[in-house]
């Protein structure tokens, strides 16, 4: 089927291709009147499984192959259903949830584990619990449930909220962050209202970055409903927040905080006092100190990149993979194979 709608560049039959032959070349689209226009650039790799065919971005794109493929008679089923019936396996998961996936650093996570690399770690510790090394077992159990912490949460992105008095520059912080005026920006104090979110990749992870309506001083009035209202909203946005950035002008001592403060518009200002260690100093108008503040945003975010290792090997991603290691380390056998129930 894929043989009769696929032009390859290559000589050889594509009905012919061994298994991992991969293909570029043109996907002969019937389209709405079955015209067979060669329309679409793709990729088709010849898998083990069957074959795969790789379009460019955009839903329409994949959608007209998809078209064509059950116009000659395939059927088109949800990733999640492909393994309907059988026993779960991590390859299966894996593929299901890189549906789901929009940053590279998930992906690569992801990727390890549908090559085997969960299924290899509980089997090496089922092993030696039944050898009797408790004390190994337990070394590498905890280096599971350690990484487990962003293994389940692969395909949620981390919500970043920016927040701080009107006017300190929150709004052009977020627009510099994400390389585009996503929030408007002025002079006047009381400019964002909405919490505004904005969807980035940092650093290889998917962030939400949220813009809020700017605190103000008590005794300095709102300027109305809508502000009060822009301000509880922010309030709550702050509360549901991974990361909480505080926003505050260059020269200011820093309040206590749990997430990451920042002085802003540091162009504007000489600095000549020391700048205590947990302020990052930026200016969003020459980019200055952005690069540290991503850096920082990300070491805060997910520690565990920075430990060695424990995000390039075995990473649970389901709460029934942190099952099946409590059943391992119970002493309970495990199969050897791809099953873990
Ligand atoms: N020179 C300079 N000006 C900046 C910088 N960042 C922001 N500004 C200016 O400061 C003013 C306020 O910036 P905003 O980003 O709107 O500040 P905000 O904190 O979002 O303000 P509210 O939404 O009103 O709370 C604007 O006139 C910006 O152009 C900076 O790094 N350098
Ligand atoms: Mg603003």
């Amino acid at each position: 089927m894929v043989a009769a709608l696929f032009l390859s560049r290559g000589s050889a039959a594509v009905s012919d291709w061994e298994a991992g032959r991969i293909g570029v070349g043109r996907w002969r689209g019937l389209g709405s009147g079955g015209g067979g226009v060669a329309a679409e650039e793709v990729l088709v790799v010849r898998a083990s499984h069957g074959w795969e065919v790789h379009c460019h971005g955009g839903a329409a794109a994949a959608a007209a192959v998809l078209d064509d493929l059950v116009h000659l008679g395939a059927e088109c089923r949800p990733a999640a259903a492909w393994n309907a019936g059988g026993a779960p396996t991590v390859a299966a998961e894996a593929i299901a949830l890189l549906a789901d996936i929009d940053a590279p650093r998930p992906a690569r996570i992801l990727g390890r584990q549908l090559a085997g690399l969960l299924d290899g770690e509980l089997t090496g510790i089922a092993a030696l619990v039944s050898q009797g090394d408790g004390v190994a077992a337990a070394e590498r159990a905890d280096r599971l449930r350690r990484a487990s912490r962003v293994g389940l949460r692969l395909a949620e992105p981390w919500r970043v909220v920016v927040t701080g008095a009107v006017n300190v520059g929150k709004s052009s912080l977020v627009n510099a962050l994400a390389g585009h005026a996503r929030s408007l920006v002025s002079p006047l104090p009381g400019t964002t209202r909405d919490v505004i979110e904005t969807h980035l990749v940092l650093a290889g992870w998917s962030v939400v970055l949220v813009d809020t309506a700017g605190l103000r001083e008590a005794g300095d009035q709102a300027s109305g409903a809508t502000e009060r209202a822009g301000i509880a909203r922010a309030m709550a946005a702050t509360g549901a927040a991974d990361l909480v950035i505080r926003v505050e002008a260059t020269g200011t001592e820093p309040p206590p905080h749990d997430g990451l403060v920042v002085w802003s518009k540091a162009d504007l200002k000489v600095i000549n006092q020391p700048v205590p260690d947990e302020v990052l100093v930026t200016s969003s108008r020459t980019g200055a100190g952005l690069g540290a503040l991503v850096a920082a945003v990300m070491a805060k975010l997910v520690p565990e990149a920075d430990e060695p290792g424990l995000l390039d090997g075995a990473v649970p991603f389901l709460p029934r993979h942190l099952e099946a290691l409590n059943r391992v380390m119970a002493g309970e056998p495990f199969d050897g194979g791809r099953r873990l129930q």
